[in-house]
């Protein structure tokens, strides 16, 4: 990599490894006190130089406005296992005070014409470096375990078709996004029997 990229993306990766960190504790408290955690995995990664030359030209972003204008070089995914406890980590993550959120995005609500679903915040969050605090902004996706498998499947087909997907593939996914969806609300009506189920096993795991 390119030392200039690399000083410019290190503050994010900091970021992203002290985000993973914190909320994989979090994941384990829950565990610890034996109640249900809205925490199934925390993913994250800084977003790739190939990908930000990319959308800084498709969407007109300077290379000295990234800090500001490119909201997700640091991203965090945090996937939960019903849709109530994506509200759960919303509000968990708003009151934290190591990080700020500056705004959201309610693509569970309101799902993106593509059939994506998943909660975005947008954030401050300070990085130690040497000598100065440095506040970088960074994208935390929160989403079902359905809501993922949909996306990181349309994600890899995205990569191959470059968003022109064929008809027939277009209406698949629209399909399956309705099915994803129609599992979520299945499983949220079952919700506490799961989850008592899921007590019983770690009572017997320990
Ligand atoms: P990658 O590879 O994940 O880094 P906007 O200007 O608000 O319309 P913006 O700034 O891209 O668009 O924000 P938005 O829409 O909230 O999307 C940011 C990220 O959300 C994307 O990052 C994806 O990770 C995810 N995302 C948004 N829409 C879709 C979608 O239709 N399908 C999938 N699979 N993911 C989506 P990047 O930069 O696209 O890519």
């Amino acid at each position: 990599m390119n030392r200039d990229w690399e000083l410019f993306l290190l503050p994010y990766k900091q970021t992203v490894d002290e985000l993973k960190v914190k909320l994989r504790g979090l994941r384990e408290m829950y565990h610890l006190r034996k109640e249900h955690g809205p925490i199934e995995f925390v993913t994250g990664r800084v977003k790739p130089i190939k990908s930000i030359i990319m959308k800084s030209k498709t969407r007109d972003i300077p290379i000295d406005k990234l800090e500001k204008d490119m909201e997700d070089l640091a991203g965090v995914r945090i996937m939960c296992p019903f849709v109530e406890d994506i509200h759960e980590v919303v509000s968990l993550l708003k009151n934290r005070n190591d990080l700020t959120v500056i705004y959201e995005k309610d693509y569970v609500t309101n799902k993106k014409d593509s059939g994506y679903r998943s909660y975005h915040l947008i954030c401050e969050y300070p990085v130690q470096l040497i000598d100065q605090v440095k506040i970088v902004l960074v994208e935390v996706q929160i989403r079902t375990l359905a809501m993922n498998f949909w996306a990181s499947i349309e994600h890899s087909l995205n990569y191959k078709y470059q968003g022109e997907f064929p008809e027939e593939i277009n209406a698949r996914l629209q399909k399956a996004a309705e099915s994803a969806f129609q599992l979520d609300e299945e499983m949220s009506t079952i919700r506490e029997e799961i989850k008592e189920i899921q007590q019983d096993f770690r009572f017997r795991e320990d």
